[in-house]
């Protein structure tokens, strides 16, 4: 029976690092004979994720219609990751859902609405939350270059991200302190992802596993 691969998500605010350690954890594990590949939410190379970027930078788009496009960005890559986890791969994601749902309920967006359209995505095995507080992302490289890049909002954002964490009973979530240096959040990813990794993997998903939210 073929095990299949873990589903490892990583979520936080903008700039708290979550591509620098998705790099860090996709090199440690390769390098450990584990195969596994990444995926970026929003990808932007798609002809939704284009549209995506160009609302990022500034264009107008209605609110509600700009939540179901992010979850479309995901949904169009649902075949490749699933063929993935299938074949073994762990898959790790930098943005998911969480954060679909955090960033259009800080807009105002009703929170159970925002969680309809990534409902049946496939479930991750663990949630990596980048806890940082927004003053020190305020100094980080490119901050303000894009619409979310703004402290208040981000403030809420985060908000709906604890909120969705506490209620969540389904995932593991491990919120990680990120304001230490890359190396020791690095240390401590890997710790918690080699730990879950041993755990014994279904080779499909159960129904119960697909809860996303
Ligand atoms: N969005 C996204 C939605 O509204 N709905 C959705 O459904 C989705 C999926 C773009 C925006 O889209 C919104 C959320 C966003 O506002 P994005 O492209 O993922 O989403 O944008 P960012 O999160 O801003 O992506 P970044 O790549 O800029 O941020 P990361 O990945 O969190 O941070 P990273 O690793 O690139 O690091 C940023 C800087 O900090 C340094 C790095 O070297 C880099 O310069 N850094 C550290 N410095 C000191 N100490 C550390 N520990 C550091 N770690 C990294």
């Amino acid at each position: 029976k073929q095990r299949r691969g873990c589903l490892i998500v990583f979520e936080g605010i903008d700039r708290c690092g979550k591509s620098t350690q998705v790099k860090l954890l996709l090199t440690k594990l390769l390098e450990n004979n584990k195969p596994t590949v990444t995926y970026s939410f929003p990808n932007r190379e798609t002809s939704i994720g284009k549209v995506l970027d160009a609302y990022l930078k500034g264009t107008n788009l209605n609110q509600y219609a700009t939540h179901l496009l992010f979850s479309a960005n995901r949904w169009e890559m649902i075949e490749s990751i699933f063929k993935n986890l299938k074949e073994g791969k762990n898959v790790i994601l930098d943005r998911y859902a969480y954060s679909g749902v955090a960033y259009s309920a800080a807009k105002g967006l009703d929170i159970e609405w925002c969680k309809h359209a990534d409902h049946l995505l496939p479930s991750p095995d663990i949630i990596i939350y980048l806890a940082l507080p927004v003053k020190v992302i305020e100094c980080r490289y490119a901050f303000g270059e894009e619409r979310f890049d703004n402290t208040v909002f981000l403030t809420r954002v985060i908000d709906y991200f604890y909120a969705l964490m506490s209620s969540d009973k389904h995932h593991h979530w491990c919120n990680i302190d990120a304001s230490r240096s890359i190396e020791s959040i690095h240390t401590e990813v890997y710790d918690i992802v080699s730990r879950k990794l041993v755990e014994e993997m279904s080779s499909s998903y159960d129904a119960t596993m697909m809860a996303t939210l």
